[in-house]
């Protein structure tokens, strides 16, 4: 991306790329590319949310891998955990707060497991922060 290479490479930049910095600067995680998250947030596309708020929203994964399998997803759109920012905090705390209420909401009494997929080795598909919560059934460790 244009951002990384100009930072990586700041003296190549030219006047207009550091205008597009500045502009970035002010905007904590520029234009990261829109996933299908980004739909699901503006409600362009149905997805069977089961909870919102100021912050976050929560909904059904669409190919569950256990009886209940809900993401939750800040609305901004923080690509991947391994870029989060220090004054993330407050809303990655946020995040883990929604998972148990909603965990509690879907009557999650046996327990559960919440997973955030990072990157490559990390099997993330998609570059839209995301807390994968998964019950309803004995879950394996480790996991493959
Ligand atoms: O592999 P990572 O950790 O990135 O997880 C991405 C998750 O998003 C997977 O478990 C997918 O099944 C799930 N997913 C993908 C789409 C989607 C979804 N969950 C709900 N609704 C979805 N829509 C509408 N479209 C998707 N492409």
């Amino acid at each position: 991306r244009l951002d990384r290479v100009c930072r990586a490479e700041r003296p190549l930049c030219t006047k207009s790329d550091e205008v597009r910095l500045a502009e970035e600067a002010s905007n904590k995680y520029g234009s990261p590319a829109p996933t299908i998250f980004s739909k699901v947030i503006d409600k362009s596309i149905p997805a069977d949310i089961i909870y919102e708020d100021e912050k976050c929203l929560a909904f059904r994964d669409i190919s569950p891998k256990a009886p209940v399998h809900f993401l939750v997803i800040p609305r901004v759109p923080i690509p991947r955990i391994s870029e989060a920012k220090d004054d993330d905090a407050e809303l990655l705390g946020h995040l883990l707060i929604v998972a148990k209420t909603v965990a509690k909401q879907e009557s999650l009494t046996e327990g559960y497991r919440v997973v955030i997929n990072d990157g490559k080795h990390g099997a993330q598909s998609v570059y839209h922060l995301h807390l994968h919560v998964l019950g309803g059934r004995q879950l394996a460790w480790p996991p493959g």
